[in-house]
Parts: structure tokens; C-alpha cells; sequence
């Protein structure tokens, strides 16, 4: 028989599977959470997601499913009644949906370069970066939260920019979200990070910006 519940695989310093917890959250899903170590994946999480053997997985009542944002929309199907997190309306849906691969594809490549970047090459990604997060950011243009008053499917999904940029900076020594480049992206990563379940998600900031040093001085050998 299927065990029941809902268990994350995750990985405590992975923005990818705190979409999850943050989904969960939303909804008031009680689950238990399996932290995986990356460099010896247990049999459960490549039983679970056997094609491509990443965090994060959900299992519900037995069935895996893998992708964050195919995992969120899935939690917001499957707990209907609770905290909607996708947009009602079928167009603000398919815009939801459209900004979500927007970052996915394009503003998180942008970003990754910034981390071992330096001198003038540094300059250029920054700027890029900024590029891909001035478009992004006019889905906020109005509006508190990308979901609109309250925090709904893209800011789940790009909800990890607010804590994990801030530490791609300090470990890189470059300025990407400011004041004057992106004033909107700023203000909401503030008002996200006070937002309760997101807050009380958060891993320790000592503890992430020390793995990412190492990780840059690893990528940088
Ligand atoms: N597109 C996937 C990306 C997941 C992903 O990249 N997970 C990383 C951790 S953030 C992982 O499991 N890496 C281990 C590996 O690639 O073997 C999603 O959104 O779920």
C-alpha cells in the first residue's frame, strides 16, 4: 500500500526546494522534510525521481513528482480549498506561468555568471543581469507582490532571488539589485522576506554564505 502523507526531498541550502516548502506552507500542508546530501543521493530520492536524480521531489500519499514549478502548481491543484497560489483568472495564469519560465530560463542563467565573475567580465554579466531583472521587474510595476496583494505563483518561484542574491553579492563583491537599477525588485525583497511562512523557510545566512565562498573559491580553482 502507498504510504501516506507529504514528504519533500530537499536540500537545506536549495532555492529550487524551497519553492516547495513555501507552497506547503501557503496551503498550511503539514509535511516531513528528507534534507538529501547531494554528493551521495539517497536510494529514496533516485527511486523517486530516477530521470533527473534532482531535489526538489515531492511524494504525496506514495506518487512522486519532480520540477519546482510543475511541484507548485501541483500543490495548489491537489489543496484547492486552501491559500489559492496561482492566479484565478486564465489570462493572469498564463502570465504567471510566462514570467515564471522567463526567470527560470533566462534571468537565473543571467545570474549564475555574476558568482564567479571578476573585473571588467564581471561588469558585463552584472549589467546583463540587470537587463533580465528590469524586464522581470515591470511584472511587478503597481503592484505589492508579483501574485498581486499577496504573495501568489511568481513570487514563489522567484521569491529565492530575495535572499540568495543579496549573498551572490557579499561573496562576489558585485551590486546587482540596487536602489537606482532595480527600486521595485529592491522594495519587494523586502516586504517578501517579512512575509511569515517565508521567513520561517529561510536556511541560516552565516551558514549559506559560507557554503556559497566556498563553492565561488571551488569554481574559481
Ligand atoms: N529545474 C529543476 C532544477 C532542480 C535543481 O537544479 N536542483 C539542484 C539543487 S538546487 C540539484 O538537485 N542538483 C543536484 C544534481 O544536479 O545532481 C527544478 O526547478 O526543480
Amino acid at each position: 500500500m502507498a504510504e501516506k502523507g507529504v514528504k519533500v526531498f530537499g536540500m537545506w541550502a536549495s532555492p529550487m526546494a524551497i519553492r516547495v516548502e513555501w507552497a506547503l506552507r501557503l496551503k498550511g500542508v503539514g509535511y516531513e522534510y528528507v534534507d538529501e546530501d547531494l554528493a551521495s543521493k539517497s536510494d529514496a530520492l533516485l527511486r523517486h525521481n530516477p530521470v533527473t536524480k534532482k531535489v526538489p521531489v515531492l511524494v504525496h500519499d506514495g506518487k512522486p513528482i519532480a520540477e519546482s514549478t510543475i511541484i507548485v502548481e501541483y500543490i495548489d491543484e491537489a489543496w484547492k480549498d486552501g491559500y489559492p497560489i496561482m492566479p484565478a483568472d486564465p489570462y493572469d495564469r498564463a502570465q504567471a506561468r510566462f514570467w515564471a519560465r522567463f526567470a527560470d530560463d533566462k534571468c537565473n542563467a543571467a545570474i549564475f555568471p555574476v558568482f564567479t565573475a571578476t573585473g571588467e567580465a564581471q561588469r558585463e554579466v552584472v549589467r546583463e543581469a540587470q537587463r533580465c531583472l528590469k524586464t522581470l521587474e515591470k511584472a511587478l510595476e503597481g503592484k505589492k507582490f508579483f501574485g498581486g496583494d499577496a504573495v501568489g505563483y511568481l513570487d514563489v518561484v522567484v521569491g529565492w532571488y530575495a535572499y540568495w542574491l543579496p549573498i551572490i553579492e557579499e561573496v562576489s563583491g558585485a551590486d546587482v539589485v540596487t536602489d537606482e537599477e532595480l527600486p521595485l525588485m529592491k522594495a519587494w525583497f523586502g516586504r517578501f522576506l517579512a512575509v511569515d511562512v517565508v521567513k520561517e523557510t529561510l536556511p541560516p545566512r552565516d551558514k549559506l554564505l559560507a557554503l556559497n565562498k566556498a563553492r565561488r573559491e571551488q569554481l574559481s580553482a
